[in-house]
């Protein structure tokens, strides 16, 4: 009886070892493409290592626009300009700022807490960047064509999230059920973007 105990045990841990993959792509009502959305699966005993991630900026511009973190994650922020920056938020999810600097600065930013991060640059009013730290390992961001792919899901029920910087209302989650090895899933999400009027940029010096 203990035997029979033991063989169940394992089977159900080999049945966990299973892993799904979760493609979502995201389209306007009109049936664009949507790229830079962020889509995160929340689950039941997640486990994870903080990822790292960086977001540089090249003529006066941060690059990505779009980033997506989970939460703990340490992002550096390389000024690959010879003018300087003056990187900071004041998101309630991080405020932080990082005064007027070239080059990398050797600590990163540590996203400790789940939300969207707004980041701007104090010195060019139009520079604009927004962090997404989510409490979840399984995350991506829409490429050009609007999909993602959410690799090595352990079988299980999720809860999917879409977030786009530029959307006009905030989706609906909506439940997945993945299961067993090497499933292959595909999702669809209708999202309506409104991208802002881009904000002029201003003749700037060579110091700034
Ligand atoms: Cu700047």
């Amino acid at each position: 009886m203990r035997a029979f105990a033991a063989a169940v045990f394992l089977a159900a841990l080999a049945g966990a070892s299973g892993a799904a993959q979760l493609s979502v792509s995201v389209h306007t009502a009109r049936g664009a493409a949507v790229s830079d959305a962020v889509v995160w699966l929340e689950g039941i005993g997640a486990k994870y290592n903080p990822s790292a991630a960086e977001i540089g900026q090249r003529d006066r511009e941060f690059e990505p626009m779009v980033t997506v973190v989970s939460t703990g994650a340490r992002v550096l922020f390389p000024n690959r300009d010879k003018v300087k920056h003056h990187v900071y938020s004041f998101s309630a999810a991080k405020t932080f700022a990082i005064q007027l600097y070239s080059g990398t600065p050797a600590e990163p930013i540590v996203f400790d807490k789940a939300g969207v991060v707004v980041i701007g640059c104090n010195i060019h009013d139009w520079m604009l960047a927004y962090v997404a730290v989510v409490d979840s390992p399984w995350f991506a961001k829409s490429a050009a064509d609007g999909r993602t792919e959410i690799a090595n899901v352990p079988a299980g029920r999720y809860t999917v999230h879409v977030w786009h910087p530029y959307q006009k209302l905030q989706l609906e989650t909506e439940t997945v059920e993945l299961a067993t090895i090497q499933t292959r899933r595909e999702m669809k999400f209708t999202l309506d973007i409104a991208p802002p009027a881009p904000k002029q940029r201003q003749p700037v010096g060579d110091t700034y």
